[in-house]
């Protein structure tokens, strides 16, 4: 049995169920080491179970799963899993409450009828907020990526005239040049007063002297998703928007200065947003300081005054404070780091200067 199935099976078991289906993308990955997309596997107490998916992942499906029974077929993953649940004689399976549809759920009663189903709440996202040294690798790399992309982007693409979608583009290409599998999410350049959007998709808009750029984005490398912003300026900004650079920046180095093991969510976001209250602009943070990244970009643990539990050593997170000013611009600067024993390890390290271009 496998460290993480080990983990994952010492953990339902105290939920007082005999297996667990899982169906979501990500957690197949984790549990199972399938990369593809199609398949459900049941996993019994003793770390054994049974992965199913379809002809297209026959051949992928022998190559990468090694700690459970492979049935290929032409029904859906979920129904043979439900059958081979059946006769597998467990009293009661678990589910990912959070993934599965309605539509599933209903199936799999009536596939598995005298098989108790028990709603899981995130069982597997939560081991998956700790990460190992493999996970540590690709993290790396993948932020890296993105780093070399943005600086060649800096370089060579953003000036005067350029538009919003040129410089995503580019981006995205220059990532995939450099080894990354794919964005790791829909990546954000949102310029002007549009940058006051914290989520703006790129348009057509062209770049002019005085806009900050927000650009958001991340590399998907191997499964695992960097996530970082930078927001840099044509020319030179206004005097307000300069402001809020300096003060979104001294709240990211305190953040990362001060950010351990062992604080709850909402100690670490105080971090930042301490430093943003007490310049008045509190009111312009309108997220948490940051989330767990890896096969997801959004996971466990959460960085935000809504999360009272401690953060865990070797969690990944982002810390990305912001300030919003509607019809003005917006800044955000994020990184993503690894909790360690004695601090932070940050794994981007584009320069957080103002840079204007
Ligand atoms: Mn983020």
């Amino acid at each position: 049995m496998n460290d993480r199935v080990q983990r994952l099976v010492s953990t339902y078991s105290q939920l007082g169920i005999d297996a667990l289906v899982i169906t979501k993308r990500e957690n197949l990955r984790y549990i199972a080491g399938f990369s593809g997309s199609t398949a459900a596997c049941v996993v019994l107490k003793d770390g054994s179970g049974v992965f199913v998916t379809d002809p297209r992942y026959e051949v992928q499906a022998a190559e990468e799963v090694h700690d459970f029974d492979i049935i290929i077929s032409l029904e859906s993953a979920l129904s043979e899993a439900a059958k081979w649940a059946s006769q597998a004689q467990i009293a009661s399976l678990g589910i990912e409450a959070a993934s599965m549809t309605a539509a599933s759920r209903t199936k799999l009663s009536e596939l598995a009828p005298g098989i108790r189903i028990v709603e899981t709440d995130q069982v597997i996202e939560k081991l998956r907020a700790i990460k190992d040294e493999s996970e540590l690798m690709l993290l790396r790399q993948a932020a890296k990526i993105a780093d070399d992309a943005l600086a060649t982007v800096i370089r060579d693409v953003i000036k005067e005239g350029v538009t919003e979608l040129d410089i995503a583009i580019e981006l995205e290409y220059q990532m995939r040049k450099l080894g990354g599998d794919k964005p790791g999410f829909d990546t954000i350049v949102a310029s002007g007063p549009r940058s006051a959007m914290a989520h703006g998709a790129p348009t057509d808009r062209k770049v002019r002297p005085g806009d900050p750029i927000v650009i958001d984005f991340g590399c998907n490398y191997r499964g695992y998703t960097s996530d970082m912003t930078r927001t840099v300026f044509i020319g030179e900004p206004s005097e307000e928007i300069r402001r809020i650079y300096e003060v979104v920046l001294e709240a990211q180095l305190n953040a990362c200065r001060n950010l351990r093991a062992g604080m709850t969510g909402r100690e670490a976001d105080a971090l930042a947003r301490s430093v943003i209250e007490s310049y008045g602009y509190g009111d312009r943070f309108g997220h948490g300081l940051g989330h767990g990244v890896g096969l997801e970009v959004h996971e466990f643990p959460r960085l935000s005054p809504r999360n009272d539990s401690p953060l865990e050593l070797s969690a990944v997170v982002s810390v990305e404070p912001g300030i919003y000013l509607p019809q003005i611009g917006g800044v955000r600067i994020e990184d993503i780091v690894v909790l360690r024993p004695d601090g932070i390890e940050n794994l981007t390290s584009s320069p957080k200067e103002l840079i204007c271009l």
